[in-house]
Formats: C-alpha cells, structure tokens, sequence
C-alpha cells in the first residue's frame, strides 16, 4: 500500500497542483536560478517550432530567454547546455523586420553572441535564434522561420523573471529527480 502511494505520488498524472506537468515530466535541466540577477532558467527537450516554444513557455509564467549581457550568457551556457548536439531556442528573433533582431519581452538588444558567419538568413528566411549545437560552448544561430525546412530544434529554453522559494523547495527537486 505504501509503495502504490508513493508511486501515485510521483507519477506524471497526479501531481501538486502548484507544479505544472512541463516542469515535472519533459526531460531537460532542473529549474535552476541565476544568483547574478535572480532570475530562474529552465531547458526543455522537447522538438518545436520556435512560435511553438514561445507559447510553451508562456503557459508556465516564463518566457523564451533573453541573453542580454556576457555574464547571463555564460551562466546559461555553463548550466542550461551541457548536453552535446541540443540546439536551443532562445528569445531573439527578426521576423517582423529581416534583419532587426528583437527579444520577445522588448529588451535592448546590445549583446550578441553569434557563430562566425551568423546571422546568416539561410534558406532565404532563417528568423530565430537557437544557441547552436554544432560546437562548445554554444553560440548562437538563426534557425528555422518562413521557408525553411527545418523549424522544429531539439530544445528551448523559459525563463522567469522572478524566482520564488518554491523553485528550490527540496520536495520539488525530489519530485523533479524521481519523473525524470
Ligand atoms: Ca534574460
Ligand atoms: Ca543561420
């Protein structure tokens, strides 16, 4: 009885009401927090669309990362990209304008980070920005976006602007270790 408890406990269908199913069932990296700006970052293998992954963070309170300065960038490469291949969808994209890069939640774009030769708009339309899997440690790439054939990566990351304690509640991570 207890064991059938404990597995009902930590199965994927019944879970806290305050975790959401993304957080707890999709492999990636634990929700960890940057202690440089305190914001919280979370990798989610799962292949989409970048509009898709846009959507997919929203619906968990977050949004696609914006990596605005070195320091941002280096704790996110560091600690959201040590699997090997991921390519990751990050916040930045040109869609509206080709060639004029934005953050989804409006930031300065004044930091960059891009691969030699990149942004290179191949395909005749690449809008979005992935932190490329060709090479460690990462740097960024256009990907995917009208025209092209491939707009699904293997991962995107969210990001939440502020972190609340229950993202390092020991329970939370003990649940998040055991669905993996
Ligand atoms: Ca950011
Ligand atoms: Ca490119």
């Amino acid at each position: 009885m207890k064991k059938v408890v404990l597995s009902l406990l930590t199965s994927c269908w019944i879970l806290p009401l305050s975790i959401s199913y993304s957080q707890i069932c999709q492999s990636g990296t634990e929700k960890q927090i940057n202690p440089d700006n305190g914001h919280a970052y979370q990798r989610f293998d799962t292949p989409l669309t970048w509009s898709n992954a846009k959507t997919a963070c929203e619906a968990i309170g977050s949004h696609l990362a914006t990596i605005t300065s070195q320091a941002e960038n280096d704790w996110v490469v560091y600690h959201m990209t040590t699997d090997a291949g991921l390519s990751v969808w990050i916040g930045g994209t040109d869609q509206v304008q080709d060639g004029v890069w934005e953050w989804v939640t409006g930031e300065a774009w004044n930091y960059t980070n891009w691969y030699t030769d990149e942004p290179n708009n191949f395909c005749g339309g690449e809008s979005y920005v992935t932190l490329w899997g060709i090479e460690t440690p990462r740097r960024w790439s256009d990907y995917g976006g009208p025209g092209c054939n491939s707009d699904v990566t293997s991962s995107y990351l969210c990001e939440w602007e502020n972190s609340t304690p229950f993202d390092m509640m020991p329970v939370y991570k003990l649940l998040l270790r055991r669905n993996r």
